[in-house]
């Protein structure tokens, strides 16, 4: 059946701008008519010829994943592409989309998802584009996504007809275009197969290595199920939580302490199994724990990096590690004692996409639960769970022992970050202005002088672009340091981020409990900001 391609009017919406990691809104807003194919149509207009390109499509599976990509199918059939290739049921993970772009060398890919943030009909719902290297759109390019949403006057789609079943792998046809339905996991778990000590891991699995991963029902758990029990063989009941859900059963599957309590409380219990991980709605975000011992991300790049020699696929080629800003410097200590790169990008593994394609980097972090390689160009969630599980292996020590260990070489990082979420908008601004305007340096920060206040400016070392804004940095003469950002990708208000840390060495400093060794710091940083008289309560909704 030929399909006619419509030319349909539109008029712009203003607020179409991406964040840290796409454009996340409400479903409600995406509901509204136009709203989805005003921004498809802006991204359409801003990666370059379509003609003829294939596109990668996939989601996490949450509310209205469905209907977007019938619609996004139709737009990309009137906008030129010879073939899309979409996951099964529409499912794909951030980090599997990322592999799938790069595995069949697709011109780029769209990705359906607001992370963890809540699902559902009352819940977010967010899009992203990746470029040919499977990484997320640079700031240009979102920046040029933003300017044409803002002046569109009509897109193109295909006229409505049977939608494509997404249900059966193969292949059909809409329009001139190919619609390509693959296995979500095959590709991805194939690359890890090429990564790590898989019959290692087998080995110790089988020797009665007791793990649990929580997929908190979002889009993990085919991805881990598979990896993880069918072919590494964890006994069955290993993955919990492993269906993905529309409204990720009514939860925030965000991996920290606070939103995979459950998971958390039992690796604290005397049930606890050797090792403990989670994921969140889409894949790339993390949380290691074992009996007795959370692993903070930042801790948890320092330590694969350190380790690196153990995973074959990593042995003798490891380059440098990039964190963000935020992200402590536990990673840089490790690569300056190893002779390695190390590089501080802006938030957001957009920014790390030059420096791995480059080889500059090899490993990536953020302290947002968020650690990944050179080997797709997104952070990804069930990659670091293999990795320490290689790790665990080869060393056939504790979590606690290999962290332990690794402070007593190290030192140790304390750090933790303070969430303070749905502020007033202009309050949080006004608090970012007054801090950007004055400069601290001279003064004192929880009892010791500051030697640097800046608002953190980069240079991509390899295409030369530059973004300022990045994040107020405040940072004493022992290296101790406080970091204040707003978030780019919450809904509803504004959220401030209170990123602290400071470095201990000596054993009789190592094993304190992190809020109270920042507990002057907290203190310090809450009465410099003023949170009580600005916003009424200077306690933190989320600590991480
Ligand atoms: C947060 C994290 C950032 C991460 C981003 C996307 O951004 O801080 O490190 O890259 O989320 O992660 P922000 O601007 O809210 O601080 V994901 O897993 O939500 O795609
Ligand atoms: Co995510």
């Amino acid at each position: 059946m030929s399909r006619r391609i419509l030319e349909i009017d539109t008029t712009p919406f203003g607020d179409q701008k991406p964040g840290t990691s796409g454009l996340r809104k409400k479903v409600t807003v995406f509901q509204q008519p136009h709203y989805l194919e005003n921004f498809v149509q802006s991204i359409f207009a801003s990666i370059g010829d379509t003609g003829g390109k294939t596109l990668v499509l996939g989601g996490d599976g949450r509310f209205h994943n469905r209907t977007a990509i019938q619609t996004i199918l139709r737009m990309a059939a009137a906008n030129g592409f010879a073939r899309v290739v979409v996951g099964r049921d529409g499912l794909l993970s951030t980090p599997a989309a990322s592999c799938v772009i790069r595995a069949r060398g697709a011109f780029g890919g769209i990705i359906l998802s607001a992370s963890h943030n809540p699902a559902g009909r009352n819940g977010d719902f967010g899009i992203k584009y990746n470029i040919s290297n499977g990484g997320p759109a640079p700031e240009s390019v979102t920046e040029a996504m933003y300017a044409h949403s803002r002046t569109l006057r009509s897109y193109r789609i295909l006229d409505e007809g049977p939608e494509i079943d997404l249900s059966q792998e193969g292949e059909a046809h809409l329009g001139p275009m190919t619609v390509e339905v693959i296995n979500p996991v095959t590709d991805y778990a194939d690359l890890m197969d090429t990564l790590f000590d898989m019959d290692a891991i087998r080995r110790l699995l089988a020797g009665g290595f007791t793990i649990c991963f929580d997929a908190m029902h979002a889009i993990t758990g085919p991805y881990a199920r598979t990896i993880l029990e069918d072919r590494l063989g964890a006994p069955e009941g290993s993955v919990i939580n492993a269906i993905p859900l529309e409204d990720f059963g009514g939860g925030h599957p965000d991996p920290n302490l606070t939103y995979a309590k459950d998971l958390a409380d039992l690796m604290f219990s005397p049930d606890a199994p050797d090792f403990g991980a989670a994921s969140d709605g889409d894949g790339d975000r993390n949380m290691i724990l074992g009996r007795d011992m959370f692993v903070t991300p930042s801790d948890s790049l320092a330590i694969i990096l350190a380790n690196s020699a153990h995973l074959p696929g990593y042995r003798g080629r490891v380059r440098g590690v990039a964190r963000s800003m935020p992200t402590s410097m536990a990673a840089d200590r490790v690569a300056e004692a190893m002779g390695l790169n190390s590089f501080e990008t802006p938030t957001g593994w957009k920014f790390f996409g030059t420096l791995l394609d480059a080889d500059l980097a090899t490993f990536c972090g953020e302290e947002s639960f968020g650690t990944g390689s050179d080997h797709v160009r997104e952070k990804d969630g069930l990659w670091a769970v293999l990795a320490w599980l290689n790790i665990l292996a080869a060393r056939r020590e504790s979590v606690s022992q290999i962290v332990q260990e690794h402070w007593m070489r190290y030192g140790r990082t304390y750090y933790t970050r303070h969430d303070y979420e749905e502020l007033d908008s202009a309050r949080a601004q006004e608090l970012m202005d007054e801090l950007r305007g004055t400069s601290l340096v001279g003064t004192e920060f929880a009892g010791r002088p500051v030697v640097l206040h800046d608002d953190f400016s980069y240079t991509d070392p390899v295409d030369g672009s530059v973004s300022h804004g990045q994040g107020i940095r405040i940072i004493t003469d022992n290296d101790a340091r406080l970091v204040v950002r707003l978030s780019g990708t919450g809904t509803s208000g504004a959220t401030l981020r209170l990123y602290m840390e400071r470095h201990e060495r000596g054993p009789s400093n190592l094993f304190n409990n992190a809020q109270t060794v920042l507990g002057e710091m907290i203190y310090s940083a809450r009465t410099l900001l003023r949170l009580r008289e600005r916003f009424g309560t200077d306690t933190p909704t989320v600590i991480t």
